[in-house]
């Protein structure tokens, strides 16, 4: 019999802190609220599940913060995926993908692939950063480097394959977080390479390398990929970028995929959206992973 379509589970994770802009910590509860959530939550096959915060006692570091709370992340995940559902997280700045993807892999058992989109490269460690903002700094904590505080939510070492990790879109980054990725075998398609050979290749040659992961693989993005004219609510705006369309179609093929265990939309600052576009945009990403579903009305 065919297998019944799997029900997606929201998490929200609530992180501004390892920004140096904090407003992305209302992402979650702003998209919450928003009227194109209104519009999504009858779908029988998406579920709030909860929203997680960063701790705010006092004497915490933004660093001791921010590994609770993937902590609580990881664990979330990791019960979503227990319980036969889909894990969608909504951040929060990027520095909760190291909960999202340690929960992840902790529950396949193996590092998993990775499709990486984003206008930065996010691959800093505490000893190259030159902002010390954590958002910076998660990939290179999935790929087994940084700050051990930040290490210990998921597998032992490496969350991730570096063979089948790609990092699509950067168009803003320095030069060792780009030696780094080099260095560990993760293949980075740039701005210019997509702005050569059209979003469609692009996509569909990083799709091949992360979904040849042999445990499945998550898509984490990053909306500051998307062009600021079409998508202005993130929380560090660069020039230029990804076409929205596009990017929601490459997400209709790939959720057919059936190593597909996980995906993360993040950096959404409801601050700097106008007019609730980012939001919609938001709605447009997750009704194209969720499983078709008739609204109850
Ligand atoms: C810079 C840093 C970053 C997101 C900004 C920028 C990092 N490379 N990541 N916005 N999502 O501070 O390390
Ligand atoms: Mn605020
Ligand atoms: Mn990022
Ligand atoms: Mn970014």
């Amino acid at each position: 019999s065919p297998s019944l379509p799997r029900r997606l589970r929201i998490i929200g994770a609530a992180s501004g802190v390892g920004a140096q802009d904090h407003e992305c910590e209302h992402g979650p509860v702003a998209f919450h609220r928003s009227q194109a959530w209104h519009e999504l939550e009858h779908h029988p096959l998406i579920d709030w599940g909860e929203t997680l915060y960063a701790p705010d006692r006092p004497g915490l570091s933004p660093l001791e913060r921010i590994a609770q709370l993937c902590a609580r992340l990881a664990d979330a995940v990791a019960q979503a995926r227990a319980a036969g559902e889909f894990p969608l997280v909504l951040g929060g700045d990027h520095s909760v993908a190291i909960g999202t993807w340690s929960g992840v892999a902790r529950t396949a058992g193996e590092p998993l692939g990775l499709l990486w989109i984003d206008a930065h490269m996010d691959s800093h460690t505490p000893e190259t950063t030159h902002s010390g903002a954590i958002h910076g700094m998660p990939l290179a904590c999935l790929l087994g480097r940084g700050d051990k505080r930040l290490l210990g939510f998921g597998l032992p070492g490496r969350q991730l394959l570096a063979a089948h990790t790609v990092v699509l879109g950067p168009r803003s980054y320095e030069t060792e977080e780009a030696e780094l990725l080099q260095r560990l075998g993760v293949r980075v398609i740039g701005a210019e390479e997509i702005a050569a050979k059209g979003f469609a290749a692009a996509f569909a040659e990083a799709v091949a390398i992360v979904a040849a992961a042999p445990h499945g693989f998550g898509l984490t993005l990053d909306l500051d990929a998307f062009d600021p004219r079409l998508v202005p609510g993130v929380g560090s705006p660069e020039p230029d970028g990804l076409g929205t369309w596009e990017v929601i179609e490459g997400l209709r093929a790939l959720a057919r995929a059936p190593g597909l265990l996980a995906l993360e939309i993040v950096e959404y600052n409801p601050d700097r959206d106008r007019g609730g576009v980012t939001a919609d945009l938001i709605a447009d990403l997750i009704a194209a992973v969720a499983p078709p579903g008739r609204a109850r009305g």
